[in-house]
């Protein structure tokens, strides 16, 4: 089999998604996801320009050679946008080998470790009553496992809030990334966060109880000794993790948090390659692993990332925003349902749009996820309809603290 053709499809339905479809001369088609929030175009270009001249011809089942050449001949390694590129380029072809062979992919992975994959849903709100009400709404559609977001008091705006205003009219929990010529200013106070956010997850043990499994993002905000402070003021109410508890560029920092926490740290999201774990790793800094197929060089790097994890019995909570297409997506729950040290997966479910250019065969039932019987990843990209929603330009927000210093956002 030769790969003949590879196209990369730039769409934005709800949002912006960056898809390569590999074609083979037996005219079997295998999709991935390249999408990097507010960088699109980069790795649409990494694809078009530099890598997809050299897959034209190439054995489509030699996943693993393709991935040592496209991660050593480039020279410049590791980073997101290569990472991304080498990403929608493996899972694609792990579509084609699974299509091949007539099964889903997860059966190429080793078959099901299990019948479900326990997802978490987000809730948040601007005040308890109004997060009380996200809680019960995601409850009522069967999710298990819940993250928790609330505003802060003194703080205008603040990740993950669904209600509060965005600049472009959009739902803010949907897509933070906003369709804005820049990007939106938005103001910080770590101080007043740490004031506020024990009493947030009192309230909702008081209000849901000891078993509900409750998660919490800190996303990149706090230096180590104030998510320290955090992660011990948490510990009554039994957290299933504390997400990006502060920037783990410099993983030693995560020494001085699990010195004075036992509440669980999940980190990774905005990591490329195992090089950024081998630190929180070895060292079992971090309980779950938080990368995301698509920003993480794809299935075979990311099994061979968890495979490491596993010796350590640090599990997976692979990164699902919407800015991971479903094609991602998919990935991640063929993934999670043949590794064995599954941890849990993040669920948001995509816009309406987006459900017309990716038709998916996973699932979500009663709080558990399953990727489908149908062979390969289980999507189909519907060209004429991505065509109908040209790329928009779009920026994350970013912060600055109360004196103008720019903060982590
Ligand atoms: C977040 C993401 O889901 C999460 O855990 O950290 O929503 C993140 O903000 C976005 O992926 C950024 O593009
Ligand atoms: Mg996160």
């Amino acid at each position: 089999m030769k790969i003949v053709a590879a196209d990369v499809i730039v769409s934005s339905p709800d949002r912006n998604f960056v898809t390569l479809k590999i074609t083979t001369d037996e005219g079997i088609t295998g999709l991935g996801d390249g999408t990097l929030n507010g960088r699109e175009l980069s790795v649409a270009s990494y694809l078009a320009d530099h890598v997809v001249p050299l897959l034209v011809g190439r054995d489509p089942h030699r996943i693993e050679d393709t991935w040592q050449f496209l991660y050593r001949s480039a020279y410049w390694r590791r980073g997101p946008v290569t990472m991304a590129a080498i990403a929608a380029v493996d899972v694609a072809l792990w579509d084609i080998k699974a299509k091949a062979a007539g099964m889903p992919l997860y059966q190429l992975l080793g078959g099901a470790s299990r019948t479900g994959i326990m997802a978490y849903g987000h809730a948040s709100g601007r005040d308890i009553p109004e997060l009380f009400d996200s809680i019960r709404r995601h409850l009522d559609e069967g999710f298990k496992s819940i993250r928790v977001q609330t505003s802060v008091p003194g703080i205008d705006s603040v990740y993950g809030v669904a209600a509060q205003p965005s600049a472009d009219g959009k739902r803010y929990d949907y897509e933070p990334a906003q369709r804005t010529p820049l990007p939106v200013e938005e103001d910080w106070d770590t101080r007043a966060y740490l004031r506020h956010l024990p009493t947030v997850f009192e309230a909702v043990r008081n209000e849901f109880g000891p078993e509900l499994p409750l998660l919490h993002d800190g996303h990149h905000r706090m230096t180590p000794i104030q998510a320290a402070k955090l992660g011990k003021a948490l510990e009554p109410y039994d957290l299933f993790w504390l997400e990006d508890c502060t920037p783990a560029e410099n993983q030693e920092a995560l020494r001085l948090v699990r010195q004075h926490t036992t509440t669980p740290l999940a980190i990774g999201e905005v990591f490329n390659t195992v090089w950024d774990y081998q630190t929180l790793i070895r060292e079992q800094l971090i309980d779950y692993v938080r990368s995301a197929v698509t920003h993480t060089g794809g299935i075979t790097a990311m099994r061979k990332l968890l495979d490491f994890a596993a010796q350590y019995q640090i599990k997976s909570g692979i990164h699902g925003p919407t800015d991971i297409s479903p094609v991602g997506m998919a990935a991640a729950l063929h993934l999670d349902l043949a590794i064995h040290n599954f941890g849990i997966q993040e669920y948001m479910r995509h816009g309406p749009l987006t459900d017309e250019v990716f038709r998916q065969s996973f699932t979500f039932t009663d709080g558990y996820l399953h990727p489908g019987e149908q062979p390969g990843l289980g999507v189909e990209l519907d060209e004429e309809a991505a065509a109908r929603f040209p790329y928009q330009p779009a920026y994350l927000p970013f912060n600055r603290l109360q004196d103008g210093t720019v903060h982590d956002w």
